[in-house]
């Protein structure tokens, strides 16, 4: 039952995370479009990146590195549960964008790690991300910082 109860309020986390991309893309390349990016405001030397990535391409495609240069490394993550604990890992490979289909990243699921953060990150700043794609190629993105 506690075990439960824990799943729900995990659940009730990953819904209200899940904010709606608003407008249209703020970058677009090769069928891939990019919305709604948002790092979270960080004091620590790591935080996190978000976005929804659409693939309109007739290709599967795939996001296969992501770097900054707020932070000495980046990595394409996925949070897990293990018995009950959560955790995250590096995505093996990169994270696939089925053609036609879409990946969201966001807090408790798919995000960008940004470790080593050279700076603060202050809410109301934008930093410069990069991620670079197997098809579409390189799309750098201004990802605003929030502190939500
Ligand atoms: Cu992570």
């Amino acid at each position: 039952m506690k075990h439960f109860s824990f799943l729900l309020v995990v659940l009730a986390f990953l819904l209200t995370a899940c904010a709606p991309a608003s407008g249209g893309p703020v970058a677009a390349q090769n069928g891939i479009e990019i919305y709604g990016p948002w790092a979270r405001a960080a004091v620590t030397d790591v935080s996190g990146a978000y976005m929804l990535i659409k693939n309109t391409a007739s290709a599967a495609d795939k996001l296969v590195s992501v770097s900054s240069d707020v932070a000495e490394m980046v990595q394409i993550h996925e949070t897990t549960m293990d018995n009950g604990v959560m955790s995250m890992r590096e995505v093996p490979g990169g994270l696939e964008i089925p053609a036609g289909g879409e990946a969201i990243l966001k807090p408790g699921g798919y995000h960008i790690m940004l470790m080593g953060l050279k700076r603060e990150l202050k809410a109301g700043e934008a930093i410069s991300v990069t991620l670079v794609f197997e098809n579409a190629g390189e799309i750098t993105v201004n990802v605003p910082v929030s502190d939500q």
